[in-house]
């Protein structure tokens, strides 16, 4: 009789952690989930108390285990308040700040924390509008200002589907460069800025924007250019200008590349789960 309620309250009892994990992950019920955590809390705590007391008599050794693996860890996480949407942070700057690295590696640090996410990069070079961009980028082929800038536009519009639905799932998107590059680069090359501007508005609004400076000595002391177009310092130096005129403060945070990697990588931690913890809607809001 003891083993058959043991049972029936343990299979509850993971199956109301396996749930909630499960909600955690996938943020099905993002703002309902809060209340019934603490329910099932409560819950479990009455459960493991119950089985710890009746066990050490009656049932087997395993099951004692078992219920001394809901533990305070456990218990923390799932009282976790979760995210009501992930959230979309860019990462901007200049060729050679560090972008990719620190991307990928703020992905891995926020994963390792429990919190979904995902490295998206523009231009999306596997698809068949990033294809012709890369064969430009690469000196392959030659497109007037106009059209390269409209093809980077179109490779954003392309996967904005895709990104809301991970946003919506809870996946916190860590994109390095994204329209402010489109603008930027454009506009160096002598394109109208607002001309620049207009195909991308639409597009989801990052919640965070994080640009990566760098002086011009820093930026020649790290080198390592490539042969892609736009890889000079000058160049460099005038998309750095155009980044100023686009930089809104409600939600860009500028950041000093210029120092150790792991420091960065700190930095940079900080304010993505700082924009993780903040997101007050569940809607995106849209460029410009
Ligand atoms: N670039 C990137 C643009 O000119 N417009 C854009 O919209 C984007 C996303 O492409 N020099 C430029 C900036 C870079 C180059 O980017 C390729 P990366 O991050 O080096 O792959
Ligand atoms: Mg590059």
């Amino acid at each position: 009789m003891f083993n058959k309620i043991a049972n029936f309250l343990l299979n509850f009892q993971y199956s109301v952690k396996q749930s909630s994990t499960m909600c955690l992950h996938r943020s099905v019920t993002r703002r309902s989930l809060f209340a019934p955590n603490i329910v099932s809390f409560g819950f479990v705590l009455m459960v493991k108390q119950f089985l710890v007391e009746s066990a050490t008599s009656t049932s087997s050794n395993a099951r004692v285990k078992l219920a001394g693996k809901i533990g305070p860890t456990q218990i923390t996480s799932m009282c976790k308040k979760v995210p009501l949407r992930g959230a979309l942070i860019v990462l901007e700057g200049c060729d050679r700040s560090g972008k990719t690295t620190q991307c990928k590696n703020l992905v891995k640090a926020l994963e390792a924390n429990g919190r979904p996410a995902k490295y998206i990069n523009f231009p999306d070079r596997t698809t068949e509008c990033g294809g012709l961009i890369n064969s430009f980028l690469t000196n392959k082929k030659d497109f007037n200002d106009e059209t390269i800038h409209l093809l980077f536009t179109l490779n954003r519009w392309e996967a904005k589907n895709a990104m809301e639905i991970l946003l919506r799932d809870g996946v916190t998107l860590i994109v390095d460069r994204y329209s402010y590059s489109g603008v930027a680069f454009s506009a160096a090359k002598g394109l109208d800025l607002e001309w620049c501007k207009a195909p991308e508005a639409g597009l989801l609004k990052p919640d965070l924007v994080l640009l990566l400076t760098m002086t011009a000595s820093a930026i020649s002391k790290r080198g390592g250019f490539g042969d892609e177009r736009y890889e000079v310092p000058e160049f460099q130096q005038r998309v750095m200008k155009m980044y100023d005129q686009l930089k809104d403060d409600s939600y860009w945070t500028e950041i000093d590349a210029d120092k150790s990697f792991g420091a960065l990588h700190d930095e940079l931690l900080t304010h993505c789960n700082h924009a993780i913890d903040n997101i007050v809607n569940e809607k995106m809001d849209k460029l410009w």
